[in-house]
């Protein structure tokens, strides 16, 4: 038995042992995290990445609102690499390639920069998170995520000294994502988050949803869930990664500084210059359907509050 499988079995065996003498009020994310440390410490393991995450997490994080239907969360899309129309992506995302996928890191220290998928997924605890996406145009789903906090997977890197900021970008392949053979966006898309945004134990990496793989329009294989911001911040296709000084390039606030910020949290009392975004339309209950109030932070005020604590929402929109 090599060194690695027997990590793997020793952590099989004590890990939901571990997670069972916790009282639930125990696993805060914070508390959770020191423990997972103090966990790996005491084996003397090396790494984290053999350390399952509680699925508890489920219940802390996930809306308890009624998911969209498969069918809806997979023909209702915005991914402008294939088209600019909602359906556009479901007609022609299926020529983008998926397998093999690799990921560059850059602002990490490590020789190795570049990694297969299956090399990222290796060890991760593979969860469901339940989170409402609003869009920035108004309307709103319930999507049922498969993947990981993206901290577990920043937690494995050895980072640069003073990485303020975390930058994503999707792959550029102008023959297969036929929307990139036109300048509708400065391609590839591009999203950033701070560090502290990127950390939190909500920011998600979907690797699936409804419990299969990720389809090609939601942004296979491997793309970025911030619940709390709107849509655009969930970049797909990711491709590329980048631990920086500096506030990244972000294609929409580029594109338009005035509409779309940087931070772009949810926020019913900051309009667009265009509409209000005090409500939403929720797909599925069709276009006379009673519109929903939307919440200040998508409704994780509790949990994202801290991050903005003295900010001018307004201002930093
Ligand atoms: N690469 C890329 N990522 C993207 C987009 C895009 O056009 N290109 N659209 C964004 C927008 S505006 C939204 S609302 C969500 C939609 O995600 P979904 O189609 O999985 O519901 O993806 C975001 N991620
Ligand atoms: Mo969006």
């Amino acid at each position: 038995m090599n060194r690695t499988t027997m990590m793997d079995e020793v952590v099989n065996i004590i890990g939901p042992y571990i997670l069972k003498i916790l009282k639930y009020s125990d696993v805060t994310p914070y508390n959770f995290y020191l423990n997972r440390r103090k966990f790996v410490e005491a084996l003397g393991l090396a790494s984290l990445a053999f350390v399952p995450t509680p699925t508890l997490a489920k219940q802390s994080y996930s809306t308890n609102a009624k998911p969209n239907t498969i069918e809806e969360i997979t023909n209702y899309n915005n991914f402008y690499e294939f088209g600019t129309s909602k359906t556009d992506p479901a007609k022609y995302a299926q020529s983008l390639t998926t397998d093999p996928w690799e990921i560059t890191f850059e602002g990490v220290s490590q020789n190795k920069k570049k990694f297969d998928l299956a090399e990222i997924l290796r060890g991760k605890a593979i969860q469901e998170r339940i989170y409402r996406l609003r869009c920035v145009e108004g309307w709103s789903m319930v999507i049922p995520w498969i993947g990981f906090p993206l901290r577990d997977l920043i937690d494995e890197l050895e980072l640069d000294n003073n990485a303020k900021f975390v930058a994503f970008e999707t792959v550029y392949r102008p023959t297969e994502m036929r929307g990139q053979k036109r300048a509708t966006l400065d391609w590839p898309y591009r999203e950033g988050l701070t560090i502290e945004e990127a950390l939190h134990p909500l920011t998600f990496i979907a690797i699936g949803l409804y419990g299969k793989e990720l389809p090609n329009q939601n942004g296979a294989p491997f793309r970025l869930v911030v619940p709390w911001k709107y849509g655009f911040k969930s970049i797909k296709s990711i491709t590329k990664i980048s631990f920086i000084k500096e506030q990244p390039y972000t294609t929409w606030s580029s594109e338009n500084p005035r509409e779309y910020g940087f931070y772009s949290n949810v926020n019913p009392n900051v309009d667009h210059p265009r509409w209000s975004q005090a409500t939403e339309r929720v797909i599925g209950e069709g276009l006379f359907g009673e519109r929903r109030k939307t919440e200040l932070f998508n409704g994780y005020i509790e949990e994202v509050g801290d991050l903005y604590k003295g900010m001018d929402l307004k201002k930093y929109y």
